[in-house]
């Protein structure tokens, strides 16, 4: 792609799942957007050089290394995009801002606080340089969420009484799938609750406007063993039944209640058993005025009740968010035509590059990610000592 933007030279490491999304929107971004930098797919990073040469060559990269921190001493690249487990985001982060090198981290910000807290001090210190940082909460970036913050921020719900916050997924629902990373605590930090009660946790707070300040919680394993070997289909798979067992260090599912900072309350779902549900990812808002409702699996629709209306045409609407007078969709197909879960990447993709270019902290910044994560950590702590459960 031809271009007399000045380029914006990206590293990324990690090429799993995580790893191809954020390709796709470094590669996708500039393709759909006026951006005031050119992303380049400069430089692939992963220990098996056979297999990070061939990822690159699938992805779009110009180049690879084995080893990150040879990647964060590279003059020639300017960030460093961390889509790997949450137990190196603190080493390569806090490497790549101290380098000078802005930074894009995937969610959870850490496996703690301690971490997240150290990431966070380096990212404020590296903004006084001109160098920024953003944790990657992509679904803020789903139009249809956007949206409801921005109806949220013009009144139309009025002050907010409750939030309502699922998410649901189903991919170790079979006993026999395999080990992998997510479910051992030493690489993920957690299980359901910190890769997609995360997500929760900041939608629920970027569509209110709110904050938690208090939680109490509920962690569960339902199977504590898992086939060390077998075969992975897509976040789960097929586990082997002759290659052993591993331990399952995390949790399977989460539920918790919160109080916010304006007084509205919330309870929160996690969980990857919800036998049926594949991507759920679903908030509510109830507020004085009206309702807004978002399910993931109906992206490109928000459902919105406004109680302002005459009872005889009150009920439920549903807005169909694909028209250019939202947020992004202007910039993709004609009305009605709707966008996938990728979308919300290459928007994160061109916020960043936007705030970057006006030298201004992104948002998510690590700070709001610390936030989330002393939530997380919350939430652990009231369920490690069953606080305020009473047995029946
Ligand atoms: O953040 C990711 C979510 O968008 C998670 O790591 C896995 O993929 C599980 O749900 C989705």
């Amino acid at each position: 792609m031809s271009t007399d933007k000045p380029a914006l030279r990206v590293g990324m490491v990690g090429y799993a799942f995580m790893g191809a999304m954020h390709s796709h929107a470094w590669r996708t971004a500039p393709r759909f957007f006026d951006l005031p930098l050119h992303p380049e797919l400069a430089v692939l990073a992963g220990r098996d050089g056979r297999a990070v040469k061939a990822a690159a060559g699938k992805m779009g990269w110009a180049d690879t290394e084995v080893d990150w921190r040879a990647l964060v001493d590279r003059d020639d690249v300017d960030l460093i995009d961390i889509c790997t487990p949450g137990d190196t985001h603190a080493e390569i982060a806090i490497a790549a801002l101290e380098a000078g090198k802005h930074v894009l981290c995937e969610k959870p910000l850490a496996n703690s606080v301690e971490e997240a807290e150290r990431m966070a001090a380096a990212a404020q210190a590296a903004a006084a340089k001109g160098v920024f940082a953003m944790c990657g909460f992509s679904y803020r970036r789903t139009p249809a969420l956007a949206l409801a913050r921005r109806l949220v921020g013009q009144g139309r719900i009025g002050t907010i009484r409750h939030i309502r916050a699922q998410y649901l997924q189903d991919w170790l629902s079979d006993e026999t799938a395999p080990m992998t990373w997510r479910l051992d605590r030493s690489r993920s930090g957690s299980g359901a609750l910190g890769d997609i009660g995360a997500h929760s946790i900041d939608a629920a707070q970027y569509v209110s406007g709110l904050r938690v300040t208090g939680v109490s919680g509920l962690l569960t394993t339902f199977v504590n063993e898992r086939p060390l070997g077998g075969t992975l289909v897509g976040l789960g798979g097929q586990g082997a039944s002759d290659g052993g067992t591993g331990t399952v260090t995390v949790d399977d599912a989460a539920v918790f209640s919160a109080r916010f900072d304006s007084g509205a309350i919330g309870v929160f779902e996690a969980t990857r058993f919800a036998l049926g549900r594949k991507n759920s990812m679903r908030l509510e808002v109830n507020g004085s005025l009206g309702s807004l409702a978002f399910d993931f699996e109906n992206m490109n629709s928000l459902e919105f009740y406004d109680g302002t209306q005459p009872a005889e045409t009150s009920g439920f609407s549903t807005i169909n968010v694909t028209e250019p007078v939202h947020p992004y969709t202007g910039n993709w197909w004609p009305a009605g035509h709707g966008l996938g879960y990728e979308h919300g990447f290459t928007h994160q993709v061109v916020d960043l590059v936007q705030a970057i270019a006006d030298g201004v902290a992104p948002s998510p910044s690590f700070d709001e990610a610390l936030g989330v994560q002393k939530v997380l950590h919350a939430i652990e702590r009231s369920a490690a000592n069953d606080s305020g459960w009473q047995h029946v």
